[in-house]
């Protein structure tokens, strides 16, 4: 008996001095003190060995120490938790950083931007209108007569609650109302938003993009609207590019003419694109009427002017070979994370 109460004081000595290092002695400090074949499991086997009168008394001292032990066990199982804890967040610089998902511009805005830039070298500023115009701006203005069938309900957007409204068909709706405040020389392009009632397919849609210009100032020439529309298509296609012109017909512009390009996809050659003919038509344009001068009480005699007006989404298609329209609407991540620029 005074042999184990020697040896359980040893015991409580060498634990009570243990300092708390980590998980693998805390797992080996169990297995030697409380295990099933440890320290106190052993020690209250020696009770058969205890005189019967003594049993009670050892039984205490035995039951003290396991609680001594089990204490130690649960002190260092939690220290070592919490240095688990803190050290799970102490920050490692060493590791790759995340990287943070970039979004990309819209190819229509990449578009958009590029045409806006190649004006802006030439000294076209932006300027900007009403999406939900009214028939004066849209229509009337612009030499389109009350017959005219874009006026139709079948091609226009009008606005329910009042009939003179509607959703402006182009942005030479723009052009009209810098017209109306501004006197020459006018300089400026109006990119923007269009509808058009039309049914949604790979080839149409019921809202397109365009960017329209207009320039207006003394001795404008048609040989001016050649070159900047020249220069332009250099700019935005590649000094490679060859372009024609065909005579066509606007109520606003008087010559009137279509601009062609050689086909960019098929480099001539023949493609669907270019329906086998080589040339894609990117854009109409023209000397800007005299009346419509005179409507905005410009005098037609002192000032001449140009004018054009491009789909985006056509130079889109010729740019990044796009051939669905419904991909620039659908907004599918895999579309448009193809797309990056500087602008
Ligand atoms: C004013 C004076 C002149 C704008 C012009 C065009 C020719 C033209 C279309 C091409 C394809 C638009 O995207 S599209 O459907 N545009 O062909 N637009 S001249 O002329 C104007 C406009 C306003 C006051």
């Amino acid at each position: 008996m005074e042999q184990l109460l020697q040896q359980i004081e040893a015991y409580k000595q060498e634990i009570a001095a243990i300092v708390p290092n980590g998980a693998d002695s805390l797992e080996a400090y169990r297995i030697k003190f409380l295990g099933t074949k440890g320290i106190v499991k052993n020690l209250f086997g020696e009770m058969r060995n205890v005189p019967n009168d003594k049993k009670k008394e050892f039984g205490q001292i035995l039951n003290e120490f396991k609680q001594f032990a089990e204490a130690k066990y649960e002190e260092w199982k939690q220290s070592t938790a919490i240095s688990h804890q803190s050290s799970k967040n102490e920050i490692d610089l060493t590791l790759p950083g995340n990287a943070l998902p970039l979004g990309t511009r819209h190819p229509i805005s990449l578009v958009r931007n590029e045409i806006v830039h190649i004006f802006g070298r030439l000294g076209f500023s932006v300027a900007e209108g009403p999406e939900i115009e009214d028939d004066w701006h849209n229509f009337t203005a612009l030499n389109l007569p009350e017959n005219h069938p874009a006026r139709d309900m079948q091609d226009t957007f009008y606005i329910n609650q009042n009939p003179d409204w509607l959703l402006r068909t182009h942005t030479s709706s723009v052009q009209a109302r810098v017209m109306e405040k501004q006197k020459p020389p006018i300089r400026i392009i109006c990119p923007g938003r269009v509808y058009r009632n039309e049914t949604i397919s790979a080839r149409a849609h019921c809202f397109f993009h365009q960017t329209e210009g207009l320039y207006v100032d003394e001795n404008v020439s048609f040989a001016d609207l050649k070159q900047t529309l020249y220069f332009f298509v250099q700019e935005m296609f590649g000094k490679d590019v060859k372009i024609r012109f065909r005579p066509s017909y606007f109520p606003f512009t008087e010559p009137s003419a279509e601009m062609d390009i050689n086909c960019r996809i098929c480099g001539g050659v023949g493609c669907n694109v270019c329906k086998h003919t080589g040339w894609v038509e990117i854009l109409g344009s023209g000397m800007v009427h005299p009346k419509m001068l005179e409507n905005f009480g410009i005098d037609s005699n002192k000032y001449t002017g140009f004018a054009f007006g491009m789909g985006i989404e056509r130079i889109c298609q010729l740019k990044y070979r796009i051939n669905d329209l419904r991909l620039y609407s659908q907004n599918d991540v895999r579309f448009l994370k193809q797309f990056t620029s500087a602008v």
